[in-house]
């Protein structure tokens, strides 16, 4: 079989019968579909809680359909340009309670559930997260589809229906253990089968090229196996505006090219068994926040999803259009979520070349007009690289368009900078070496017409270092797009107590445009809001609370501060400079050091990716810690700590409406922007953290005196590293050496010693690159100055409402609009000037 089969332009066909004009029932009302539902839907008569949650989704779901049809019959006809953002992840979690806000269904469903004597909440806790992601990257794609749709643009997710999602995460004698998440063995009530759009990706083979009639080298990629992608399609519901965008998830089955040979031998069912293969290409997400390197089953998914959604955009483009692919760049703009589905850029030149028949500067042409290219990352071991030889294997013909592809660039190189070789080498997409490597991130620089990093800083950063090279060749493909958090999700649906407060004393605007919240800073005035705003956050702390008890089994006291982080565990991200800090709090209550010691509830809570030792073996500490300090009756009045298990997006949702004190504490210049610190900000919560990611611009917004910022900068933590030495800092802190010297005791450990020794000699190693002894006392004198804010209560509350009234700007619809006129519509908008701001390098 050849990849290159010719695909025939789908005749426009009128339909002979428009479907939606003929007589059928009507299902104009939510509590008629959902009756309908558990009438004739289930095929049972079981009234659990679980049928009923089906029948409330199945009914949402019919009630979108309508609008759904009408979104795609709109955008089919490109009236507006589509864009298609390609991710490998969407960490979607529950979709129910955001639909029915979108949809304003939410006061109906719960009117309809008296009938069946059930509440909302109770119904949504039947929902399983759709987990397919990792943490912040995974989470953006979902807040930049519910953004997309309620600013009404046409933009379609394509990503992976991974049938195993983020591992769910428990904790036995304080390790992770990891459980599979088979989170559609329910099954999944939203989504919806497409197979008349099923598309077939090649995998192996071999090239042979020919000279056509006209005398051009054609390439033939033959003897390919391949897998059938089949869509499904999930509706993401804009708000309160009658679109109904689609996330499409490919799954990968096997075709029925059955094995002859084997067939004859009689060995029918092996043969059957043997496709199985095909569909473990979306059997698992892969559970590592920063890239899994050289696995291959990672890199068929990578194809899979390119190839799969390309081919999808390119047929429907024909439909249309015919293979007059003039105006494809005009039409479409495709938007990469990080190098991960980076190779189609080998295959967007491959598809319109072998299969459409264009030459290659027609082709190049189009590919560089429609591709831009996210940036997520600085850290070195999270940019990837594939062996040459892997590419060579499974995909020949995209190995050789990237060789033509690097040799095409690199005349450009050594055009800017003639005779300079070294600039070649450390420039090419080809990495030489013992094996040499195709680098994805300088494969999508050069494929795309943008290049966005993700927060003000981390942009800078990679303009100066990471791929300044580029920069100089190409300054106008770099722009900066800060992420944001979808409100709709991250304030209005998790807090409704807050939103109803906000919402008498502000209107309704402020939910589609998230900068009217600033006008929540004349309310610090106002004694009686002041009460009011503190009565919810009271109350939050107590849902948040039982959530705790609940799940770790630790009693927090809704009376102390609560103090979080959250987010996957990582070294950067400094869990253990937060457990040093509690470390510290343990000891000087033992002590009888109490005085100006706000008592607080410190809950920690992520996941770590299997592989990494170092994180598991901070999450143990964490409860270790957290074992000795909740069972000490003198301690408990003044420090609790948590580590919850299993952290996920509906985890969230409780908890960052019931935190106090937000900590975001990576080390400078290693979070390329976070967002977890923007939807607590949301929420009224306090922020003690660095100048790094988003951080920046959080201080820019609601300013400095109400921020708690510590720690050393970007450029301090680049000039200390050829010098850094521990010990220095270790020598100058009584408070430090108290720490340490309690964790070499093995306090935490008796039972299982040695089992920290790790983490130890990590702290006081000058390779320390997170620099944990140099940020520890800082860290300390900031935290104290959170204790003092706290024991003024209405000072906090104050903070509290201008922290929420400076978050519009993280609202991902303005991120959103900044993709849409910066990026994808560059054209048609004119240039804004933007000034040069200094992100406290
Ligand atoms: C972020 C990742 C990531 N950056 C590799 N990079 C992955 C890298 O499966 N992999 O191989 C998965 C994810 N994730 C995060 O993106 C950043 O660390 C955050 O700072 C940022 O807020 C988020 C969204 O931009």
């Amino acid at each position: 079989a050849s990849a290159n089969k010719p695909v025939k332009p789908t005749p426009k066909k009128s339909d002979p019968v428009d479907t939606r004009t003929q007589p059928c029932e009507p299902c104009d009302t939510l509590s008629a579909s959902v009756a309908r539902q558990i009438r004739y839907g289930l095929c049972h008569n079981e009234q659990a809680n679980s049928a009923i949650f089906d029948a409330v989704a199945f009914g949402v779901k019919e009630q979108m359909l309508d609008q759904w049809r009408d979104t795609r019959l709109k955008d089919n006809q490109y009236g507006q340009k589509q864009v298609a953002y390609l991710s490998l992840e969407f960490l979607m979690g529950r979709t129910l309670g955001n639909a029915l806000l979108n949809l304003d269904l939410t006061q109906d469903t719960k009117k309809l559930l008296t009938d069946y004597a059930v509440d909302l909440e109770t119904i949504e806790e039947f929902e399983h997260d759709a987990g397919l992601g990792n943490g912040g990257l995974g989470r953006l794609a979902a807040c930049f589809l519910d953004s997309c749709a309620s600013l009404d643009l046409a933009v379609t997710g394509y990503g992976i229906r991974y049938q195993y999602g983020m591992f769910a995460q428990k904790i036995v004698n304080g390790y992770q253990v990891e459980k599979p998440d088979r989170w559609l063995r329910q099954g999944n009530p939203w989504e919806v089968r497409m197979p008349h759009r099923i598309v077939s990706v090649p995998f192996f083979g071999q090239c042979t090229s020919y000279q056509d009639k006209a005398g051009h080298t054609q390439h033939v990629w033959q003897d390919c196996q391949y897998v059938l992608a089949v869509p499904y399609d999930m509706p993401v519901p804009g708000y309160r505006n009658g679109r109904i965008n689609t996330l499409r998830l490919w799954k990968a089955e096997a075709n029925d090219d059955f094995d002859l040979a084997e067939f004859n031998d009689g060995d029918y069912a092996e043969a059957v068994a043997d496709k199985n293969l095909a569909e473990q290409i979306t059997m698992v997400l892969y559970p590592n926040d920063a890239s899994e390197n050289g696995k291959e089953l990672r890199l068929r998914q990578q194809y899979f999803l390119s190839s799969a959604s390309l081919q999808d955009l390119l047929a429907r483009y024909v439909a249309v259009n015919g293979d007059d692919f003039s105006q494809f760049s005009a039409k479409n703009a495709i938007q990469l979520n990080d190098t991960h589905p980076s190779i189609a850029v080998p295959e967007l030149m491959r598809l319109l070349m072998d299969v459409y028949g264009l030459g290659w500067d027609n082709a190049w042409q189009i590919t560089s007009q429609c591709l831009a290219y996210t940036n997520h990352t600085l850290l070195p071991e999270a940019l990837e690289r594939w062996p040459v030889s892997l590419i060579q294997h499974m995909l020949p013909r995209i190995m050789q368009i990237i060789y033509e592809i690097n040799a095409r660039f690199l005349e450009q190189v050594a055009y800017k900078w003639p005779g300079d070789i070294n600039k070649l080498a450390a420039m090419s997409i080809i990495e030489e070496g013992q094996q040499q490597q195709v680098r994805m991130a300088y494969l999508a620089i050069v494929a795309s017409f943008s290049v966005n990093g993700v927060a003000g800083l981390h942009t800078q950063l990679l303009k100066a270092g990471l791929f300044s090279d580029f920069y100089q060749l190409w300054p106008h493909k770099f722009n900066n797009r800060t992420n944001g958090v979808t409100p709709r999700r991250w304030l209005v649906n998790c807090n409704p107590q807050l939103t109803e407060l906000i919402t008498r004393h502000l209107g309704t605007d402020w939910i589609h445009d998230l900068s009217h919240l600033t006008a929540l800073n004349a309310f610090t005035a106002d004694k009686a809001f002041v009460k009011k705003w503190a009565q919810v956050k009271q109350a939050n702390k107590q849902v948040l609370a039982d959530f705790v008890l609940e799940q770790s089994g630790v009693s927090f006291d809704p009376s102390m501060m609560f103090d979080v982080q959250v987010k996957r565990i990582h070294e950067y991200k400094r869990q253990l400079l937060n457990v040093m800090h509690v470390i510290h709090l343990y000891q000087r209550i033992l002590n009888g050091d109490t005085a100006n010691m706000t008592p607080r509830c410190v809950l920690i809570g992520g996941k770590a990716a299997p592989g990494y030792a170092m994180a598991k073996q901070i999450i143990k500490l964490i409860n270790n810690v957290a074992h000795m300090v909740n069972n000490d009756p003198l301690v408990t009045p003044y420090l609790r700590l948590a580590f919850l298990p299993n952290y996920n997006v509906s985890a969230m949702e409780k908890i960052c409406p019931g935190t106090d004190l937000s900590e975001q504490i990576s080390t400078a210049g290693k979070e390329a922007s976070g967002t977890g610190n923007m939807k607590f900000m949301m929420n009224g919560a306090l922020t003690i953290g660095t100048l790094d990611g988003a951080n920046v611009e959080m201080i820019e917004e609601v300013g400095k005196e109400h921020f708690f910022l510590f720690g050393l900068t970007t450029t301090e933590v680049q000039q200390l590293k050829a010098t850094y030495n521990p010990q220095t800092y270790i020598d100058k802190s009584p408070a430090l050496q108290s720490v340490l010297n309690m964790l070499r005791g093995g306090h935490f450990n008796l039972v299982e010693p040695g089992i920290f020794d790790n983490i130890i000699n990590a702290i006081c190693d000058p390779h320390d690159q997170w620099m944990l002894a140099a940020d520890f006392d800082d860290y300390c004198r900031a935290q104290a100055e959170v204790c003092a804010l706290y024991a003024k209560p209405s000072q906090w509350q104050k903070t509290s409402i201008r922290n929420t009234a400076a978050s519009g700007r993280f609202s991902s619809d303005k991120t959103i609009e900044g993709y849409q006129q910066h990026i994808w519509f560059k054209d048609s908008f004119n240039p804004v000037s933007t000034t040069q701001a200094n992100y406290g390098q």
